[in-house]
């Protein structure tokens, strides 16, 4: 395949490949303070470590989804540009450690995660809450919809997978404010998986029911973990949708700024990510997906699943990492 044959469908596919060092170098970091009850401590060497190996990719990016504003986070924040600077302009949603509570606890399902996406085709998206809903692939669309109650969407995906209600699974972040919710979903007689912390990781895992259990994600977490959420699922296939929470004046107008004018909006998984999209994910504690970084004698392994858009690829490598002075 010539130069010009590789970038028609979008972002040049090599950058999956060099998008899985990103991810698996912020894993090891935080893996180190796994179980230590150090939050911040293990948020700040995944930062570090993500911000190195970002800064080594050729790419002219912009991080449009990051650690926060750029007053409030040093490192990877909003509107950081990132890269060697020689490169496509790409837009970057990332999360170094998303769960950092789950890694403190060294609980399921920590992640490092990133996503990359073409200028301009990632949602702005405040750090507000945003309510979800999402399913994997396989279905027609309209099988979920976010302003229907929890019994039927729930009703109908069983009806769509051919199974009755008590087969299905729904995840949840055990939360106080889902406390209706959860009493809904019960009343349907499905399952609930509650989950601490996670919800990239919550979402992503619909789109394997076989291996993960999980049937559709419901509830409202971070808007951040949203737009990653989307873009894993704009790969993998599936269906999302999302609506910001914007409930109060100050929020409207912080969205307002961010270009958001209809503060009740809809968005669906394509609204999120849209073009061609890169996605990463290394375990950093043991998953339901993938498996945490192993710090062995003579070696680190690492496991990740990387996912192209254009091309629906689903990677994943398990790397076994010999030289442990590079990290
Ligand atoms: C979720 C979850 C994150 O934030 O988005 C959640 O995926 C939402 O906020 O891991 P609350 O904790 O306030 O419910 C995290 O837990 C942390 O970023």
């Amino acid at each position: 395949m010539n130069v010009a044959q590789n970038i028609v469908a979008g972002l040049d596919r090599i950058l999956t490949m060099e998008l899985v060092r990103v991810t698996e170098r912020a894993a090891v970091a935080a893996a180190r303070l796994r179980g230590r009850g150090d939050e911040k401590a293990a948020d700040q060497v995944a930062v570090d470590a993500m911000r190195q190996e970002l800064n080594r990719l050729a790419i002219k990016g912009t991080v449009v989804i990051g650690e926060g504003e750029r007053d409030e986070a040093p490192m990877l924040y909003i509107g950081e540009e990132v890269g060697s600077g020689k490169g496509p302009a790409v837009d970057i949603a990332l999360d170094p450690l998303e769960g950092t509570t789950i890694c403190a606890k060294n609980l399921p399902n920590a992640l490092a995660v990133i996503a990359i996406a073409e200028k301009g085709s990632l949602l702005f998206a405040p750090d507000v809450y945003m309510d979800k809903i999402a399913i994997g692939p396989g279905y027609a669309d309209g099988v979920i919809d976010i302003d229907a109650s929890p019994a039927e969407n729930i009703a109908n995906l069983a009806r769509a997978k051919g199974v009755t209600i008590s087969d299905i699974t729904t995840c949840i972040l055990d939360r106080p404010r889902h406390a209706k919710l959860i009493d809904a979903v019960r009343a349907t007689g499905a399952a609930i998986r509650l989950i601490g912390d996670g919800d990239v990781a919550g979402v992503i895992h619909t789109t394997d029911p076989e291996e993960t259990g999980i049937d559709i994600y419901l509830g409202t977490g971070g808007a951040p973990e949203g737009v990653l959420a989307a873009a894993a699922l704009r790969c993998t296939g599936g269906q999302m949708q999302g609506r910001l929470i914007l409930d109060t004046p100050e929020k409207v107008a912080r969205a307002a700024k961010m270009g958001i004018s209809n503060p009740k909006r809809v968005y669906r998984t394509e609204d999120m990510a849209r073009g061609d999209v890169l996605f990463a994910a290394t375990g950093v504690t043991d998953g339901n997906m993938l498996a945490g970084v192993k710090f062995g004698r003579n070696y680190i392994t690492t496991h990740t699943i990387v996912l192209r858009s254009s091309s629906r690829t689903v990677r994943e490598i398990k790397a076994r990492h010999q030289d442990l002075d590079k990290f």
